[in-house]
């Protein structure tokens, strides 16, 4: 049998194993430099989060989604936000010049068509084939069918316009990008359909790897839609090929625009909220006594290994001795009571007291 204090010592050391396993599950998910998981003790039944500062990175998300450096939750959980970096890909809005394939800054398995160029025999524009791609501020400047709309940065801007192939897994777009280690990335695009039939199904991959779910833009053409999953680079590092790639073998639609692609690094934060609940103080009162009276007395169930309490009198001075004897004058006090393991505080509760002066001992009355 071991001795009850160690027991007790190997409890202590066990649950501390247990939490630092629990930590380093969540070190995998993050960016090296995020190795904690706070924990936020409010008290009653909501708090505030908020968040941090991360030089560098900035459009911070929470887990529901929402955006903006606070989010008020009304349940105990786990949650977290996340900040994102400056964006690694090379001319993901598509402003730069597009004619020049070193500028363009990507790769495709499509054909390039310039916009500018004549297409003999053609139907409908320039991007009359499938398979083909330009980069224009307005699909319907290549192709009479599709839908004439703005880009997705500024709305004036260009996009990467696309008649997609019959052809399952062909890469839309290709840039290689340098990844750093054990770090989280976003990778994100926005999508439209420009022709209502059979929308596009792209797909994020990492070095040929597929990755996250099917980008099906609504046949809503116009709609620009968002599309993002996120990525640890683990142990690779270097330069790696990042893609879209289309999954969608229709030969009558399949046509869409892609504009601002963002590949990212990440920053997160899980938080471990719990919530303890306020104390209720409740007192007796009015009440009287002759001469001096104890504070402490006034208190319904009171318990002073639990709770710190203050004493206020009328105009706001703290008192320090409240024990037996302590209060000399009538007035309204206030009392709070603190719970001293969660630090939660009740709301102050007031009492008024009545001290009658003590009687006169017989035979000493001047009068006499
Ligand atoms: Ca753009
Ligand atoms: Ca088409």
């Amino acid at each position: 049998m071991l001795p009850r204090q160690l027991k007790v010592l190997v409890c202590i050391v066990l649950t501390g194993i247990i939490g630092l396993s629990f930590s380093g599950a969540n070190v995998s998910r993050i960016t090296v430099f995020t190795v904690t998981t706070d924990t936020v003790k409010a008290c009653g039944s909501s708090t505030t989060l908020t968040t941090q500062n991360v030089p560098g990175y900035s459009n911070p998300i929470w887990n529901d989604g929402t955006t903006g450096t606070s989010l008020t939750v009304t349940s105990p959980g786990d949650y977290w936000w996340q900040v994102t970096g400056t964006s690694v890909v090379t001319n993901g809005d598509f402003e730069a010049a597009t004619t020049n394939s070193t500028t363009r800054g990507f790769t495709s398995s499509y054909t390039y068509k310039k916009a500018t160029s004549s297409c003999n025999g053609c139907c409908c524009g320039v991007l009359s084939n499938e398979g083909t791609y330009t980069i224009n501020t307005d699909p319907h400047n290549i192709h009479t069918n599709f839908t004439s709309m703005g880009d997705h940065t500024t709305g004036t801007g260009q996009m990467l316009i696309v008649n997609g192939a019959a052809t399952a897994n062909v890469t839309v777009w290709t840039q290689n990008i340098n990844v750093q280690p054990n770090t989280d990335y976003v990778f994100s695009v926005w999508v439209t359909s420009v022709n209502p039939q059979n929308p596009a199904q792209l797909q994020f991959s990492i070095d040929g790897v597929p990755l996250g779910a099917t980008i099906s833009p609504s046949s809503n053409d116009g709609n620009w839609q968002y599309f993002t999953t996120t990525w640890n680079s683990g142990n690779r590092s270097g330069s790696l090929p990042i893609a879209l790639v289309n999954q969608n073998i229709a030969a009558s639609g399949n046509d869409f625009a892609v504009d601002d692609i963002v590949f990212a690094p990440v920053y997160r934060k899980n938080i471990h909220v719990i919530f303890n609940p306020i104390p209720v103080l409740a007192l007796t009162g009015p009440n009287s006594a002759c001469g001096t009276y104890d504070l402490t007395q006034t208190i319904i169930n009171y318990d002073s290994a639990t709770y710190n309490y203050v004493f206020t009198d009328s105009q706001g001075h703290v008192i320090t001795d409240v024990n037996a004897g302590a209060i000399t004058q009538s007035g309204t006090y206030t009392i709070t009571e603190q719970n001293k393991v969660t630090g939660c505080t009740s709301a102050p509760v007031t009492t008024t007291i009545t001290i009658k002066p003590n009687p006169q001992k017989p035979g000493i009355s001047p009068s006499l």
